[in-house]
């Protein structure tokens, strides 16, 4: 909850994020300011940002395998995002969400993707250590009706990834449109661990969203990002799912351009974190809020054994007192599963040879230089452990997530001054808020050759706050 002291006088919205405040709440305390004292226990009940009640059933993206030239073909397309109104949004093979993609561990990916927009574009896989020629960077677009091939093998362990354009200067428009999708990575780890799977597996992309007048979606960015005024849950607007009496995995990514997320369970249960970016922690956590960014992912346990069926759990952001799904529970049944406490063995990385400081200034540089896609800005020798360093002078948060390899978060000092459970493991987005230094340690042996570094704040992205570096 925001402090009385950052409210504007005349407004939903302030100069900053960190000020920012969300209409219900100003509407809140506006109200106890004229004495409506009953209002200041409510809690937040609407849907979502139009408050109708109505509710619709969460859409679960198609699930697919991205190898054997598996055809993905990114275009316009209309899509129900509830209720039965078709939108244009951008979307991958007309999903939007795009197809979950889920392969294994040692496996060769291989999509043969197609430009079917009037735009360039490219496919990078989020979170994948791929060879540079495969990461598809902004060097790397392909031009309206232009194919390419994506092929590498999975050299990493299992985790849930993402795959979403990153054309310089319109990945925000192209990603906010609609142009992104999930890809599951597997491994004989997880699998033994037995975890929920099936349809008690569920993947949550969720994002905000602005619409127009005839409901379609707006990408209508501020220089310090977009902040829409609707939830989203995997494309769908104000959605609910219908849930048994068990156990279930929720694979959660934070799909939005700008905005963080802080989750909580209405009925005040705890998650069982299991797992982040890159895949497993070593145990499992119990937590009652976990508050996310752009890019990152989080492995969730829930568990609605024991629930009367009839009742209703929602997944809330307590950051602006949204509903973001509504689970229903429908349907009693037997669930044998037990929660495991320990998870997988993370090998430490210690003993960095090298110290480099990266400050995120303003909203557009790094280390005070704009992105120039011609220019490679540092050099990292492969397979040598390195310790990064990072700092901003504000407008954060900023979100950095890191090409072609992931990372091991190894202090925050300032700003909120703690490590989070959801940072612990491997990484390869993490958030900077202001005031804050960040330490990660990290090693390239993945592949030698060109990667990035960016703000995943889309706006930040896009307005340069991304550099180029060069495996060697
Ligand atoms: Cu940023």
């Amino acid at each position: 909850m925001k402090s009385k002291q950052s409210i504007p006088h005349n407004s939903a919205v302030s100069t900053s994020s960190t000020t920012k405040i969300n209409r219900r709440e100003f509407l809140r305390i506006a109200a106890i300011s004229t004495g409506a004292f009953a209002l200041r226990k409510a809690m937040p009940v609407l849907a979502g940002g139009k408050g109708t009640g109505i509710r619709y059933p969460l859409h679960i993206p198609p699930g697919a395998s991205p190898l054997n030239s598996f055809p993905l073909r990114a275009a316009p397309a209309t899509a129900d995002l509830g209720g039965g109104q078709l939108s244009n949004v951008l979307a991958y093979n007309g999903y939007f969400p795009g197809p979950t993609f889920r392969a294994n561990a040692g496996d060769n990916v291989s999509v043969q993707f197609t430009n079917g927009l009037s735009e360039s574009t490219s496919v990078h896989w989020h979170g994948m250590v791929v060879p540079t020629t495969m990461d598809g960077q902004p060097q790397d677009l392909l031009a309206p009706g232009a194919n390419y091939q994506y092929q590498y093998p999975i050299i990493q362990r299992a985790c849930l990834n993402w795959y979403h354009p990153h054309p310089h200067m319109e990945t925000g428009s192209q990603v906010v449109r609609g142009l992104a999708g999930a890809f599951i990575v597997n491994d004989a780890v997880e699998a033994a661990l037995n975890l929920p799977s099936g349809s008690y597996e569920v993947p949550l992309i969720i994002r905000d969203v602005n619409y127009d007048n005839a409901g379609n979606i707006v990408y209508n960015p501020t220089s310090s990002g977009y902040l829409a005024k609707n939830p989203m849950v995997n494309g769908t607007r104000d959605p609910y799912l219908n849930v048994d009496t068990a156990l279930y995995r929720f694979r959660v990514l934070n799909g939005a351009s700008a905005r963080l997320f802080k989750l909580a369970l209405s009925n005040g249960a705890s998650f069982v974190l299991i797992g982040n970016d890159g895949g497993l922690l070593e145990s499992a956590v119990r937590i009652n809020q976990i508050e996310f960014s752009p890019g990152e992912r989080l492995d969730l346990l829930v568990d609605f054994r024991g629930l009367t069926v009839g009742t209703n759990v929602t997944l809330q952001d307590v950051n602006t007192g949204w509903n973001l799904v509504e689970f229903r529970v429908v349907q009693l049944v037997s669930d044998g599963h037990s929660i495991p406490t320990t998870l997988s063995t993370i090998a430490r990385l210690s003993n960095p040879v090298t110290t480099r400081l990266f400050s995120f200034d303003g909203m557009t540089r790094i280390n005070g230089l704009q992105y120039d896609m011609n220019r490679i800005d540092f050099q990292v020798p492969f397979g040598q452990t390195e310790l990064w360093r990072f700092t901003t002078n504000g407008n954060a948060p900023h979100p950095v997530h890191i090409h072609g390899a992931s990372f091991q978060v190894q202090s925050r000092r300032g700003g909120r001054n703690m490590l989070y459970p959801w940072e612990g493991g491997w990484k390869d987005t993490v958030l900077l808020n202001d005031r804050e230094t960040i330490e990660i340690l990290i090693r390239f042996d993945g592949y030698r050759g060109r990667y990035l570094m960016h703000c995943h704040k889309l706006e930040h992205e896009d307005q340069g706050m991304m550099t180029n570096f060069l495996v060697i």
